[in-house]
């Protein structure tokens, strides 16, 4: 069983050189909602997000803000972690690349890295974007409406410097074998071929420093160069976790991390370089690196230009933060590309969350507060069809561990849904309001499997929607202690216990202007 092992999860770092928006909600949500599943199954988890702080496109934005790169970066920061508190994120860490745990980190790692020979000095010529703080091989570069650009269509650069290397052609071969040896280490498996392809193409060393731009952190023993932002922030990993006190019990309990969520446009960095750096410093690579798909916009890229970055705060103002987490899960398959556009957020909002669950739910309390006095019905003898919802309940954890385990959150809610769709239609054919007449004491068995089937649904949405399941919970008269998932089998709700008044769980969105 690996219930007990730790479970170290991770977002990217974000650049601090723009706002969040619905892309960042995006991939830290989803980080959230496997953190709170593997909480609740008894997993110890570290869950790391943080921000990118250094770098020349950083520096540039500061000083178009007309003030100091710090200063900048404070606030943007800070902008990030108010991102996490309006999501409701569960992040037990948040790391900004400035602060000295991490320089401290990455300093020893160059050091590391130096003493093993795998950093040499010499000279860079070639195409940088700023944009991607990335270098591009003339072979990658694209024709643009104004000469060459990177495959991101970002601009490009000349650069010619003095820079320090790292030996990246030297760990081709044993980063394939490593790729061969665990098949499931890039995932989907679309972007491990992408990634294996890219390495059998062969790897050229990397340009690790910079000379023309300060904002960065010093190369030990030699102040004319800051490190490549990338090595900088892909550090903060395992500096988060104590390196370089790799003794330490952090990073022993937590290194290697179990899964590193990142946007398929940072794959390349995530499972090329990353594993590369850590073989070299004599560290393991990370278990799992999970490289998810790109949201449009109503029909469109997201861009500064077309002024379409959704900001977080926007979208719950205006949907409600559990809806616009169930959208954002469920929407699509993690690793698939996908549109968010107003339409499709309101059908699932008003259809699976407020007709469905929701209904569900306010149905069953209310027969209950007015049928049996506000307390948890004693059941009879159980029928099949009532055994049949009980046991499609209690079957469901198996069922979306098993989903959760290959990051498949979509196929996790359909499940839960597919229960959620037996239990309406169960309710439609027992029909408890005919038995209150007929039978109140069928109608009492009839209410508490279905009781106790929301109890189950209730415990099971709790990583996705946290504040409905708290509600639904508290209206179900679950106690704190009992909301785990082993209390599914442990701890069935208890006949004769006196439930609160019910309230909606999911209001229906109602269009502005709508209905008056
Ligand atoms: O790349 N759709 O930071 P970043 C889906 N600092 N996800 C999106 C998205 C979209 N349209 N736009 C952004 C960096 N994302 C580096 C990372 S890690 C050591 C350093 C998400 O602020 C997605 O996770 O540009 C993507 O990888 C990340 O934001 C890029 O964030």
């Amino acid at each position: 069983m690996t219930a007990d092992r730790p479970f170290f999860i991770t977002t990217p770092i974000y650049y601090v050189n723009d706002a969040p928006h619905l892309g960042h909600a995006y991939t830290t949500v989803a980080c959230d909602a496997l953190a709170r599943f593997m909480r609740l199954d008894g997993r110890r988890v570290k869950f790391l997000t943080g921000t990118d702080e250094h770098g020349q496109k950083v520096e540039q934005s500061a000083r178009l803000a007309g003030i100091s790169p710090q200063q900048f970066t404070d606030r943007i920061s800070e902008a990030f972690r108010d991102m996490t508190r309006l999501l409701d994120i569960s992040n037990d860490d948040f790391i900004r690349t400035t602060e000295q745990r991490h320089v401290r980190g990455v300093q020893a790692l160059w050091q590391e890295l130096e003493r093993r020979g795998e950093i040499y000095l010499g000279r860079f010529a070639g195409w940088y974007s700023v944009r991607d703080e990335a270098f591009y091989d003339e072979g990658e570069l694209v024709d643009g409406p104004n000469g060459r650009r990177a495959p991101s269509g970002a601009e490009v650069e000349w650069l010619e410097e003095e820079n320090y290397f790292f030996r990246l052609s030297a760990w081709q071969d044993r980063l394939l074998a490593y790729y061969n040896a665990n098949p499931d280490a890039v995932a989907p498996r679309s972007r491990r071929n992408e990634v294996v392809s890219f390495i059998k193409a062969g790897l050229r060393d990397l340009s690790i420093s910079r000379t023309s731009f300060s904002w960065g952190i010093p190369v030990p023993g030699n102040l004319d160069h800051v490190i490549y932002v990338w090595l900088d922030a892909l550090a903060n990993y395992i500096t988060a976790v104590g390196y370089p006190d790799s003794h330490s019990p952090e990073f022993s309990t937590f290194w290697p991390a179990d899964i590193q969520v990142v946007g398929k446009d940072i794959v390349r960095f995530h499972a090329v370089y990353w594993p590369a750096f850590l073989m070299a410093a004599g560290l393991e690579p990370p278990r799992r690196v999970f490289a998810h798909g790109w949201w449009t916009v109503e029909g469109q890229k997201m861009s500064k230009s077309l002024n379409n970055f959704i900001p977080p705060k926007q979208l719950v103002d205006t949907y409600g933060l559990d809806p616009v987490r169930y959208f954002l899960l469920r929407e699509l398959p993690f690793g698939s590309d996908g549109d968010f556009s107003h339409r499709a957020m309101v059908g699932r909002l008003n259809g699976d969350l407020a007709n469905d669950f929701g209904n569900l739910a306010q149905r069953v309390l209310v027969m209950i507060g007015r049928n049996c006095d506000g307390c948890v019905p004693a059941p009879g003898e159980l029928t099949d069809d009532d055994a049949a919802l009980l046991d499609s309940a209690r079957d469901l954890l198996a069922v979306v561990r098993g989903h959760m385990a290959e990051q498949a959150f979509h196929l996790a809610l359909e499940a839960v849904w597919r229960v959620v769709g037996e239990a309406n239609r169960y309710v439609d054919e027992q029909a408890p309001w005919v038995l209150s007449r007929k039978d109140p004491a069928r109608m009492r068995t009839v209410l508490y499997a279905l009781a106790e089937a929301l109890r189950h649904l209730a415990i099971l949405t709790q990583p996705f929607v946290p504040g409905a399941a708290r509600k639904l919970l508290d209206q179900l008269a679950v106690p704190r202690r009992a909301r785990h998932f082993n209390a599914l089998a442990d701890a069935p709700l208890a006949p004769g216990m006196r439930l609160p008044k019910p309230e909606a769980i999911f209001p229906r969105f109602v269009e502005a202007g709508a209905g008056s």
